[in-house]
């Protein structure tokens, strides 16, 4: 095992990092940028390291900074959470280089799914489900109107380097195409200074359902279900579930089967989440991510597995114990991502925190950086922190849910508890019968 992890992050996912760490002996250092000099995950790490001004460009995605920071206090590994420098395969060659080992999958891995024509390619190979579409690149006007007519309208025109909806655009008809062409790829090249662009069959009313896997790099690989985030506003996800309303346990265990066995071919190494649009029965892969995501939380309330300490335990070498037949899911979970934001604008909210009261009790969990007092700087994303809770099916989870909902206070900034306690109480989120334009459509009808 690990003497000491850097955690290149902040927020709740550094503290939640933290707290793996400790349990499995490992000692911590936080890094952080001026802004952060109160937060909790400082004031929790056995040591820090400032590492810059407020802006992340200068601090948490400092690459200089972050290995200078490992040299001086003599962490042997980096665990960088979500965003920032998460998906980052240069990133993971530079720890490499300087003997560091970054906890994630190898840099090929990383690059080879940040390239979503290669990762689109690699996985269909390995017998997971894709959108039809082009075989690989579109190069050309003439191109892109020769495979819309072989897959039919309407299409969806898709940038190599996206991923988050950017440089994406929608054609219904044969004359429309030229225009959406020509402004995706514009788009792209702007956003990504690439503008290799793909196509696929446009699905008009999805779920987004993605399974979660756990590789040991040598050929073994398991998945831990999956978890529903269909309810989006511009790609954000607002509130997941696990397991998702849509799926059986049959439809769960062939899907996860395909995946995981997929997954151990590849030798992946660490945590992944396989994306998947899903309509009327089927499965489509649209995107693989190769970092922990936010919303791991609900998947460790259904399968008791921590896929935190897992993903340490797997980057220093530990035998992998898991085994598909161990794992065993267990009720229902919903994570609400509490955000300092307006609940019907979404406009952010910094500013300081003068009293919080988070629910908790049985099967109640919050997983959050904050503090009474603290005050949210406004450099970084607006997440106060994660609701997450458990019940021993839907409708038990849905019940303690809104019961946490009515007990938490959060006094100083405007938060999304209001939206939440809307949501959890509308009857199509009750039934669970919603797809990736629930969210937005709800919404507009209140504006
Ligand atoms: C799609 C799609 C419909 N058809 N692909 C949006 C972000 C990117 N990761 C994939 N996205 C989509 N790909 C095909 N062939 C619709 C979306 C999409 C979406 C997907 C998941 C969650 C929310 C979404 C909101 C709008 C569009």
């Amino acid at each position: 095992m690990f003497d000491k992890v850097l955690i290149a992050n902040r927020g709740e996912i550094a503290l939640r990092i933290q707290r793996a760490c400790r349990e499995l002996g490992v000692k911590t250092v936080a890094v952080h940028s001026t802004a952060d000099n109160d937060a909790m995950h400082v004031r929790l790490a056995d040591e820090s390291v400032c590492i810059g001004p407020p802006k992340p460009a200068d601090s948490y995605l400092n690459i200089p900074a972050l290995i200078a920071a490992c040299e001086i206090t003599g962490a042997d590994a980096i665990h960088p959470g979500y965003g920032f420098l998460s998906e980052n395969a240069r990133f993971a060659d530079i720890c490499s280089e300087h003997g560091i080992k970054f906890i994630g999958p190898s840099a090929e891995h990383i690059r080879l799914m940040g390239d979503k024509i290669a990762a689109k390619e690699t996985v269909k190979k390995l017998g997971i489900p894709v959108v039809p579409g082009s075989d690989g690149e579109v190069k050309t006007e003439a191109e892109a109107l020769k495979v819309a007519e072989e897959t039919g309208y309407p299409v969806l025109i898709k940038a190599a380097a996206g991923g988050g909806g950017r440089g994406m655009k929608v054609a219904a008809t044969a004359e429309a195409l030229p225009h959406a062409f020509a402004t995706a790829r514009a788009e792209s090249k702007a956003a990504f200074g690439d503008d290799a662009m793909y196509m696929e069959k446009y699905l008009g009313q999805p779920r987004h359902i993605e399974v979660q896997v756990l590789g040991d790099g040598k050929g073994h690989a398991i998945h831990l279900g999956e978890r529903d985030c269909s309810l989006q506003r511009r790609h954000q996800k607002v509130l997941e579930e696990a397991p998702s309303p849509a799926l059986n346990n049959s439809q769960r265990a062939e899907i996860g089967g395909i995946v995981s066995k997929a997954i151990a071919e590849m030798h992946y190494e660490g945590a992944g989440t396989v994306e998947f649009l899903y309509e009327n029965g089927e499965f489509f892969f649209i995107e693989m991510n190769t970092r922990v995501q936010v919303e791991h939380p609900i998947t460790e309330m259904i399968t008791g597995i921590n896929i935190v300490a897992e993903q340490i335990r797997i980057a220093a070498d530990v035998p992998m114990r898991l085994k598909q037949e161990d794992i065993r899911f267990t009720g229902h979970s919903i994570e609400c991502r509490i955000n300092a934001e307006h609940p019907t604008n979404f406009m952010p909210c910094p500013g300081r925190i003068n009293n919080i009261h988070p629910p908790g009790g049985f099967g109640v969990r919050f997983d959050s950086g904050v503090y009474s007092g603290y005050f949210i700087p406004p450099y970084y994303d607006s997440l106060i922190g994660k609701l997450i809770v458990h019940g021993l099916n839907r409708n038990e989870c849905l019940m303690r849910l809104r019961r946490s909902l009515d007990e938490f206070v959060i006094d100083g900034v405007e938060t999304t508890i209001p939206l939440f306690r809307e949501l959890a109480t509308h009857p199509e989120i009750i039934d669970g019968v919603y797809n990736i334009h629930w969210l937005e459509k709800y919404l507009d009808n209140l504006a």
